[in-house]
């Protein structure tokens, strides 16, 4: 084995806690806030999506504002008053990718191709972070050079 591949197969295997934005740092909303409120953290804190949480900190989903949008879209108009009178947990996606604490390099890197951030979870699957395509480029970008 070269020291190249080696390198290779040292950084694919290892572990992503490192790499983790935790869970302090992270925009969120929860499941039964109004959508008025999840589109004011969204432009508050400038992202286009964020993760949604249960009273029990667990992840049930992310939120984004196109799909806050796209909810209160009418017919000629957007229907700007319905947006206090729906909760995120009718609009938000269910289906977001999720690893656990210990997950590989490689899995992270694998599921960051379709996905702009994975939430990371404990062996409990309370929400522990999140992990960016940011920080996953910078580690190949580091390794790389
Ligand atoms: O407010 C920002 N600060 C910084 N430093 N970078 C930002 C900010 N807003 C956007 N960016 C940059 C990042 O490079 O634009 C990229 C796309 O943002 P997004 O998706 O469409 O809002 C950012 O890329 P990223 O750091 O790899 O983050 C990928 C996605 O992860 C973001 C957002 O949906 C989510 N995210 C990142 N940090 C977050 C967060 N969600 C909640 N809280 C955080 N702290």
């Amino acid at each position: 084995m070269t020291i190249d591949t080696l390198k290779k197969s040292q950084l694919m295997s290892k572990e992503i806690s490192d790499l983790i934005i935790s869970h302090e740092k992270v925009a969120h909303v929860q499941l039964q806030n109004p959508l008025d409120h999840a589109l004011l953290i969204l432009i508050k804190s400038g992202y286009t999506a964020i993760p949604v949480l249960d009273n029990d900190y667990k992840v049930r989903g992310q939120i984004s504002k196109n799909e806050i949008l796209d909810s209160i879209l009418g017919l000629e108009r957007l229907e700007i008053e319905r947006l206090h009178d729906i909760t995120v947990e009718t609009v938000m996606n269910k289906k977001i990718p999720r690893l656990k604490t210990d997950a590989t390099f490689l899995k992270a890197l694998t599921t960051s191709i379709n996905h702009p951030f994975i939430c990371i979870e404990d062996e409990k699957a309370a929400f522990v972070g999140i992990l960016t395509r940011r920080s996953i480029l910078a580690l190949v970008h580091r390794y790389f050079q």
